[in-house]
C-alpha cells in the first residue's frame, strides 16, 4: 500500500530506546491489540544515542519488515505502528515535549540492562554516574532515568496525569527498579515530584521474550529477494514471543494487551525470574563459554553435543532456585529453549549476546548461585560461566586472538585481569569488583570459581567442560 494511504493510529505511546529487540516485539503485539480491539497507540520512537535507525525508516515513512525465522523458512510481515522517530541528542526539547503530551499515556523503554544508570549489584541509581550527574544538573537529559523525570516534572506542572512507565528490559522485577531509579532522581530535584510519582505513576514490571539477533547487511539483501521491497532496517526474529505484564496503568489505560496474545497478570515475579535465570542465565553461559570454543552462534554452540550437555547440566542447577509460574513445567521450559536454540535460521552471535557481561550476570547467573550456595547445593556447570566471563573480559581467546569485550566496565575488568598472571589472581581481582560481586558472594564464591577457571585456563572451555567434573 503507497505510504500517504495507510491510516496512522494517533500517537499514545513514545518509546525510549528504539532498538531491533522492540520493533520485532512491542510493535508488533501493540499493532495486533489495535488491530483486534482499536484503541489511538501509535509509537513514537526515541533513540538515545545514534540517527540510524530514524535515517533507514524515514525514508519507508516508518515502516518497517518483520521477519520470521521458522526453521522451514521465512514470513514476512510489514509493520506501520511507528508514527515517527525522534533522535534524542539531536533534539531533546522534542522528546521531552513528545513525552509531555496528554494523549500520551504510555512510556516503554529498552534501554538495556546499563541504560538505566544503576549499581547491577545493588540496583541504586548510580550518582556518580556521568548522564545522572549531568541530568541532576540541567533540565534538559540525556539519561533514559532523566527524560522520564524531567517528562513527568513537566505533565505535573501543567496538570496532566503521569504515563505508565513500562519498562521491557531483562532486568530483575524490572518495573519496581525503575520505579526506584526514578524516586530517588526525582526526590534529588524536588520532594514533591517525588511524592506526586510515588502517589500517581504506576511502573509495572513484564517479562519480554522474543530472540531476536542483530541484523545485518546479509539479512537486508534476503529481505528484498522475498519481499521485493529494499528495506533499509528490517528486523529479524524467532517464530516465539512471550510478553507477561503486570496489569497496573495509569487509569487503566492501555492496549488491549490480550488481543494479542500478551497475558496480563497481578504479578510477573515468577515468570522474569524463570525467565532470566533459564533463558538469559544459559545465553550468557554459552556465550561466554561458546565463544572461548570458537563457535559463532548460539545454534552452532548448541550443535556441539559437549555445549549440549553443558546447556542441560546448566538447567539441572538452575530449576532447584525457580519457582514456576503456576500451570508451567520447568522441564517443559528447558526442553522447548533448546528447540529455540537450535533453531538454524536464528544466527545469534556469541559476541552480541556476551555484551555488557557487567550489567548481566548477577541477574542471570549470581541469582542462581547464591540460591543453591545457600541450600549447600554445588554449582560447578554456573561457576564455569563466571570463569568463563572472566576469561572473556581479559581480552584474549583460546587462540591467542584479541576479543572486541563491550561492557561500560570494560576498563576495570581489564585493569583487574591485568593484574594477575594466574587463573587465582585474576579470579580473585575481579571477585573484587563491587558493582557486580557483593562482598558476602565473593568470598563464597572464591573455592569453586577458582577451581573452574584452573580447568578452563588449562584445557580450554571445550574440553573443560568434557573432562570437567560437570
Ligand atoms: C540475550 C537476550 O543478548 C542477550 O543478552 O540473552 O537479548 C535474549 O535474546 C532475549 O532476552 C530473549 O528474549
Amino acid at each position: 500500500m503507497p505510504a500517504d494511504l495507510i491510516e496512522r493510529p494517533q500517537t499514545g505511546i513514545v518509546h525510549l530506546g528504539l532498538g531491533a529487540f522492540f520493533r520485532a516485539f512491542g510493535c508488533v503485539f501493540i499493532e495486533d491489540a489495535m488491530a483486534a480491539s482499536g484503541g489511538d497507540w501509535g509509537i513514537v520512537g526515541v533513540s538515545l544515542r545514534s540517527p540510524d535507525t530514524r535515517d533507514a525508516l524515514r525514508g519507508q515513512d516508518w515502516g518497517y519488515t518483520s521477519v520470521t525465522l521458522a526453521p522451514e523458512g521465512e514470513q514476512t510481515r510489514w509493520i506501520t505502528v511507528l508514527n515517527d522517530v525522534l533522535v534524542a541528542p539531536e533534539d531533546p526539547e522534542a522528546v521531552l515535549a513528545e513525552m509531555s503530551k496528554p494523549e500520551v499515556r504510555i512510556v516503554t523503554l529498552t534501554v538495556t540492562e546499563k541504560g538505566y544508570c544503576h549499581n547491577p549489584a545493588t540496583g541504586a541509581l548510580n550518582v556518580d554516574h556521568p548522564d545522572i550527574q549531568h541530568d541532576l544538573d540541567h533540565d534538559v537529559p540525556v539519561s533514559a532515568i532523566g527524560f522520564l523525570v524531567r517528562a513527568l516534572q513537566r505533565r505535573r506542572a501543567a496538570g496532566a496525569a503521569p504515563f505508565t512507565v513500562l519498562t521491557c528490559d531483562n532486568l530483575p522485577e524490572n518495573g519496581r527498579l525503575v520505579r526506584g531509579l526514578v524516586l530517588d532522581f526525582a526526590r534529588r530535584l524536588d520532594t514533591m515530584l517525588a511524592d506526586w510519582i510515588e502517589a500517581e505513576g504506576k511502573f509495572p514490571c513484564t517479562m519480554v521474550d522474543r530472540i531476536t539477533p542483530a541484523t545485518t547487511e546479509a539479512d537486508i539483501t534476503r529481505v528484498a529477494e522475498l519481499t521485493g521491497r529494499n528495506d533499509a532496517a528490517p528486523v529479524m526474529h524467532e517464530p516465539f514471543a512471550q510478553w507477561v505484564i503486570e496489569d497496573d496503568f495509569v487509569g487503566g489505560d492501555r492496549p488491549a494487551f490480550s488481543a494479542s496474545g500478551a497475558e496480563m497478570v497481578q504479578d510477573v515475579t515468577a515468570h522474569e525470574h524463570m525467565k532470566l535465570r533459564m533463558l538469559n542465565g544459559t545465553h550468557s553461559a554459552l556465550a561466554y563459554t561458546g565463544y572461548l570454543a570458537g563457535h559463532e552462534t548460539i545454534s552452532q554452540t548448541v550443535a556441539d553435543p559437549i555445549f549440549a550437555t553443558y546447556v542441560r547440566q546448566l538447567w539441572s542447577e538452575i530449576i532447584p532456585t525457580v519457582r514456576a509460574p503456576e500451570g508451567v513445567s520447568l522441564t517443559e521450559y528447558a526442553d522447548a529453549l533448546f528447540e529455540r536454540y537450535a533453531n538454524p535460521g536464528i544466527r545469534h552471535r556469541t559476541w552480541q549476546i556476551a555484551m555488557d557481561g557487567s550489567q548481566k550476570l548477577p541477574q542471570r547467573i549470581l541469582g542462581s548461585l547464591a540460591a543453591n550456595l545457600a541450600e549447600g547445593r554445588d554449582s560447578p556447570a554456573l561457576c564455569l560461566a563466571v570463569a568463563a566471563w572472566m576469561r572473556y573480559v581479559g581480552g584474549m581467546d583460546e587462540q591467542g586472538q584479541a576479543i572486541d569485550v563491550r561492557d561500560p566496565l570494560a576498563a576495570r575488568l581489564r585493569d583487574a585481569s591485568d593484574s594477575a598472571d594466574t587463573p587465582e589472581g585474576k579470579v580473585r581481582a575481579l571477585l573484587g569488583v563491587r558493582d557486580v560481586f557483593p562482598a558476602d558472594l565473593a568470598a563464597q564464591l572464591k573455592r569453586p570459581v577458582t577451581a573452574a577457571s584452573v580447568q578452563l585456563w588449562a584445557k580450554g572451555a571445550r574440553a573443560a567442560i568434557q573432562e570437567g567434573t560437570l
